[in-house]
Order: structure tokens, then sequence, then C-alpha cells
């Protein structure tokens, strides 16, 4: 009986070491969890239409910095950040997605608002990029402040934060516009570019990629006014709060390791780190780590070597579209990026 016993038990530890992912600890899971794990894929409500954040390269795989998290977090729960299926949503789609349970998470230039957080049932992540609304015009048009447009129409998506702030900022100006909504962006340039649009308006950052797009970018010039703070960042149903921590957890993680100088081409270096706080974190000195989520120990390992820290995502996917880091820096760089300890 003893040995059965010793078999036994020598044939459990043989498997978690051939198969890690069998290290989850499944009683910890929370529903949505429970269907990536069944399903082996992790749906992700993605934009289609933003090249940095959510866009199609030309083989069809989707890219970009809000991409990157879906990513992390499928390699965080699954081993593998490929394991992802992409559902493209417009701005307006994004409430009944996530009611519907059509999506896992949403992570698309989504601003954090004290009614999307109630309203829609959301549990909103980490901000992982720190916006703000801007304008931007045809340099030939001489429009050079929000002054300039009284009386102008002014596009954007429908859906979204924007169309109260440019209300906002224009009637705290005492400037009447007409505003015009379009379903998605595409609609918005299309218009810009046949003349219907005095100006359009997004997220400064939606503004940048949208430009690069264009086929001359030179004529546009994006206006010298913010007018809103978007804290952007990932979300998910408000039903499934164990979910919501590995998603918070893994924007942190990704963020940590950056300040930690870990990255996906050195992390196998640190994994024997004289500094105990890296190897709680990497979840390799013996601590619990990614059990207390549920997840292998180490998962912060895999995330890193898979996707990289949030240095390396912002590089591979904003850095080429000129956007700088600015207050998406780390609190160490004086900007607004921090992790709560990893203990
Ligand atoms: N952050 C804002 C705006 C999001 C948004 O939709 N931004 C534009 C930026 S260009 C966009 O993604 N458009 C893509 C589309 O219309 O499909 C929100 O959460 O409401």
């Amino acid at each position: 009986m003893k040995r059965l016993l010793l078999i036994g038990a020598a044939a459990a530890l043989l498997a978690l070491a051939v198969f890690p992912a069998l290290a989850q600890d499944a009683s910890r899971f929370g529903p949505i969890t429970a269907r990536i794990v069944e399903r082996g894929s992790l749906i992700c409500g993605v934009n289609s239409v933003l090249p940095g954040f959510g866009f199609p390269n030309d083989a069809g795989e989707f890219e970009g910095f809000d991409v990157d998290i879906c990513r992390a977090v499928a390699a965080a729960i699954l081993g593998d950040a490929n394991a992802v299926t992409y559902r493209p949503i417009t701005a307006a789609e994004r409430p009944t997605v996530l009611q519907s349970g059509e999506v896992d998470m949403i992570s698309r230039n989504t601003t954090w608002t004290l009614s999307r957080d109630t309203e829609w049932g959301a549990t909103f992540g980490p901000t992982t990029f720190y916006d703000g609304q801007g304008v931007m015009v045809y340099a030939d048009s001489g429009i050079t402040s929000l002054e300039d447009l009284e009386g102008g129409i002014i596009c954007t998506n429908a859906g979204t934060t924007t169309e109260l702030n440019i209300t906002d900022g224009m009637s705290s100006r005492g400037l009447a516009f007409e505003l015009q909504t379009f379903e998605n962006f595409d609609g918005v340039m299309a218009a810009f570019r046949a003349g219907g649009c005095d100006a359009v308006t997004s997220d400064i950052s939606g503004l940048i990629s949208r430009r690069s797009a264009e086929p001359d970018p030179g004529a546009l010039v994006i206006l010298d006014v913010v007018l809103s703070k978007e804290p952007l960042g990932p979300l998910s149903p408000q039903s499934d709060p164990q979910f919501a921590d590995i998603i918070a957890w893994t924007v942190y993680g990704l963020i940590q390791a950056e300040e930690f100088g870990i990255t996906s081409a050195n992390v196998n270096d640190f994994l024997d780190s004289d500094n105990p706080a890296i190897r709680r974190f990497l979840g390799v000195g013996g601590d619990p780590t990614g059990t207390l989520l549920g997840l292998a120990n180490d998962f912060m390992v895999t995330v890193i070597s898979q996707v990289g820290n949030y240095g390396e995502i912002f590089e591979r996917n904003l850095t080429p579209l000129g956007v700088q880091r600015g207050i998406n820096a780390l609190w160490t760089d004086g900007g607004l990026l921090y992790s709560p300890p990893f203990r």
C-alpha cells in the first residue's frame, strides 16, 4: 500500500514537471478563468482600425499595444501568448459584448469612468496608457485653437467618452459647434478627408495613430489642447473577481518587470538573482506568487519571456508612431506607472 502511494505521488510530481499547466489550482478559478482554461483560448475584444494599439498586420494577425495586453493575460493563464481569439469591436459595442459573455475581456483603448464601471458591470484593470483627448485639423485650415472652431463641424466616433468631452470643452468656452458622430473612425476620417469636418477629436494616442495611417501625415496637426483625462486600460465582467485579479496582476507584473530591468531577453538571468524580491516576483524563491492567483507560481517568467515588459511593449508598438513615454513612464522616472508589491 505504502509503495503504491509512493508511486502515485512520484507520478503526480512527474506530471507536474512535464505539464506545468497542471500546477494551476483549478479550484481557485472563477467562472471566466475556468471557461478560458477549458476552451484553451482567451477571447479578447480589440480594436481593428488603430495601428499601434489594435490592427491586423499584412498576415492578418492582430498586433498592437492593447493586443499585447491580451497576449500577456493568455500567457499568464494558459502559458501561451498565442492562445488568444481576437474579437474586433467598435467603441459602441463594448458594453454589449462584455455583458453577453461574447468576450472574456476587452483591451481596446477604453477609458475608465464611473458610469462605465457601474453601468457596464465592468471591472477595470490598471491603466495601461494615460491619455487625454485632443483635436486634429488640417494644417492649411489655419485653425490653431478651439476658438477657431466656433460654428464649425467636429467629428468623432459614437459610443465614446469623446462626445461629452468635446461638448463640455466647447460649451465651457461659450463656443457653438456641430458634433457629427460616425460608427467607427474610418467613417470619421473619410468625412474629414472629404471636407465634411473642420476637425476630428479623439484620444491623442488615437489621433497620432490615425494620422500615421493617412497618405500625407504631415498635412495634419494635433492642436495644443488636452480636453480631458483618458485613463485607458483593460476591463472584464465584474462577475469574476478572480479573473479581474489575474488581469490586474499581469499588468502590474509588466510594469514591475520594467522597474526591475527584467526583459524578454534577460529574464532567465534573474532566476537565481540575489535579490529576494526579484525571486519572489518571478515565483522562483519558494514563496507563493502565481499560486495566489491560482496560476503557475512563475507565471510572470512566462509572460515576460513571451511578451516582454511594459517598456518593451511600448517600444514595439508605440515608439514607431512617435508616441513619447511622457506620463506613461515609470514612477521612478517621474511618470505615473507604479506596481503594488508582489508579496
Ligand atoms: N477612449 C475613448 C475613445 C475610444 C475610441 O473609440 N477611440 C477611437 C480612436 S481613433 C477609436 O478607437 N476608433 C476606432 C473605431 O472607431 O473603430 C473611449 O473609451 O470611449
